[in-house]
């Protein structure tokens, strides 16, 4: 009886610009001056944004959201290599690609504003809205992509999750059907390195995220997740084989969450001020920023000038948003799940009206 080898695998590692903005000339893509510059101003705006929701939510103008604060590479660099037409399932810290792709500040503010306006995103993105379920948007990815693969559209579908999204069941479905039918889809791991408080290490045994691709008979591969050129070479790699048919592939984008999970959360409870240093001098951001400059396309004068263009871009954004919120009525959020109230909610609701109305007098005093 013979004993032998039935499988073997390895998984590529790819950084193309490193922490202090080194780059490699051999992988480094020829991508056109007027692009890296857009690169740049949808990362600082996403961290300016991050900034500016941040001192919102302490002063009760806005719900507890997630931070992209360190992460603003990753998603983005693999956007770069989609097509208008191709579909774009996020996570809730993809900001800067959502920006990249067209959705506007408002749209974003008033999603975590709470408001049904602020889910209702202009069709012709092809954004999927942000789930709140982890890992749920994989298999909605999966849909898509055969939808696709059905009408013969060519076109490809990403969709990005985090690392504690691995451990879903809905992630290892989705896998496995997108593996099976050779789905157009590109899985876009961004880990972070926590779910929460739960660290990566504890989510699966494996050396990689991406070797779990391999399980389902496509391939993964690990990127520096900072690194906006490794990021998007990758994706690139990953479209042009979804697109030819040739099934799905995993990129795990390697970042860090430099701020809290959300505004509820407080990570120095689980982790140290030192692991947290040693990422900063990873900051995808200032990366970026050297780059350009060392390219000759980029100076302290034009930062200045974009940051007080973006900053003013971001303050009419927070008006339209707010103004369109007092229009909103709150009760509203009663209204589209249910045909009939079960009791709790109708009490829920009777509670709130009462709370609105006693508002809204003490307001008039
Ligand atoms: C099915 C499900 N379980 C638990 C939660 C609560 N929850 C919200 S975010 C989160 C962590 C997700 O971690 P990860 O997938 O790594 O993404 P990250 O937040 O780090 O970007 C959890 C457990 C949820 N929203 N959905």
């Amino acid at each position: 009886m013979p004993r032998k080898q039935l499988a073997q695998f390895s998984v590529e590692y790819l950084q193309i610009l490193d922490e202090n903005a080194n780059v490699d000339r051999e992988l480094e893509p020829d991508l056109p001056s007027d692009l890296l510059l857009r690169v740049h101003r949808y990362m600082t705006l996403t961290r300016l944004l991050d900034r500016r929701m941040h001192i919102l939510q302490q002063q009760g103008r806005l719900g507890t959201f997630p931070s992209c604060y360190g992460q603003e590479a990753a998603a983005l660099g693999c956007v770069l290599a989609l097509r208008a037409d191709d579909w774009i399932v996020p996570c809730y810290r993809e900001n800067a690609a959502l920006l990249y792709r067209g959705l506007s500040l408002k749209h974003i503010l008033l999603y975590w504003m709470g408001l049904e306006e602020g889910a209702f995103w202009p069709r012709e993105l092809r954004i999927l809205s942000i789930p709140i379920l982890v890992g749920s948007q994989t298999l909605h990815a999966v849909g898509v992509a055969l939808a696709s693969q059905i009408r013969n559209s060519g076109e490809v579908t990403m969709v990005f999750f985090g690392d504690g999204a691995t451990s879903e069941g809905d992630f290892h479905e989705a896998c496995n059907l997108a593996g099976v039918y050779q789905a157009p889809v590109i899985f876009v791991c961004i880990n972070n390195q926590y779910a929460i408080s739960v660290p990566r290490s504890l989510q699966t045994r494996s050396e990689t995220l991406a070797q779990k691709a391999i399980a389902y008979g496509f391939p993964g591969i690990v990127v520096d997740g900072n690194d906006v050129l490794a990021c998007y070479v990758a994706a690139r790699e990953a479209v042009y084989r979804a697109r030819q048919g040739q099934g799905p592939t995993l990129i795990e984008c390697l970042t860090y969450r430099l701020g809290p999970h959300t505004t509820a959360d407080d990570p120095r409870r689980y982790r140290s001020e030192e692991e947290r240093q040693i990422w900063e001098k990873r900051d995808p951001v200032k990366r970026w920023r050297l780059y350009l400059e060392r390219r000759g396309l980029w100076s302290e004068s034009q930062q200045a000038e974009l940051e007080q263009e973006l900053l003013a871009e971001l303050e009419a954004a927070v008006g339209q948003a707010e103004a369109e919120a007092a229009q909103a009525d709150p009760l509203e959020m009663f209204d589209f799940v249910f045909a009939e109230l079960p009791p709790d909610l109708l009490a829920q609701r009777r509670q709130a009206a009462e709370f609105a109305d006693a508002l809204s007098s003490s307001s008039r005093r």
